[in-house]
């Protein structure tokens, strides 16, 4: 295999970290997130691409898009994650390794965020370590794309 890559989507609100209920999801801005991720990422070879949205459609979009582009996913849909089939789908549609993050973990909040429609396609979540839990997520994907399927 040649150079690795993967695709980060960030959803809806997610644009707003740094300022958005810290005591939540931490006073960590998302450029940083994406920077630091780009950071380890070279470290270990590979070629991230981060992107954000607030659009559903847009995500899915760069889902489709990742097929033949990268190579894994690490995927923090926000709200949409308790909502959104079309993104369930499209993970499917695809067929790429995903690993589904959380800087909060939704298991400690509201009953409404227990449902997540991506857990079910996801290789595994991360969830509860605010900005760190992207790192483990790429840690983890890194491990799957090098590894011996388990
Ligand atoms: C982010 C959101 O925007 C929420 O809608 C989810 C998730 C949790 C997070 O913790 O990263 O419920």
């Amino acid at each position: 295999m040649g150079q690795k890559r993967i695709f980060v989507l960030h959803g809806p609100s997610l644009n707003l970290l740094g300022t958005r209920e810290p005591h939540i999801y931490g006073a960590t801005t998302l450029a940083e997130i994406n920077a630091r991720l780009e950071a380890r990422a070279a470290e270990l070879g590979i070629e991230a691409t981060c992107r954000q949205s607030n659009s559903e459609g847009e995500l899915v979009d760069w889902i489709h898009e990742a097929k033949g582009a990268a190579q894994g996913l690490i995927l923090n849909a926000g709200a949409y994650t308790h909502t959104s089939v079309a993104l369930m789908d499209a993970v499917l549609s695809v067929g790429l390794p995903m690993i589904e993050v959380h800087l909060s973990n939704p298991y400690r909040r509201e009953e409404f965020r227990h449902r997540s429609y991506l857990s079910p396609v996801a290789l595994g979540v991360i969830c509860g370590f605010g900005a760190q839990s992207y790192l483990l997520a790429l840690e983890a994907l890194r491990h799957r794309l090098e590894g011996p399927t388990q």
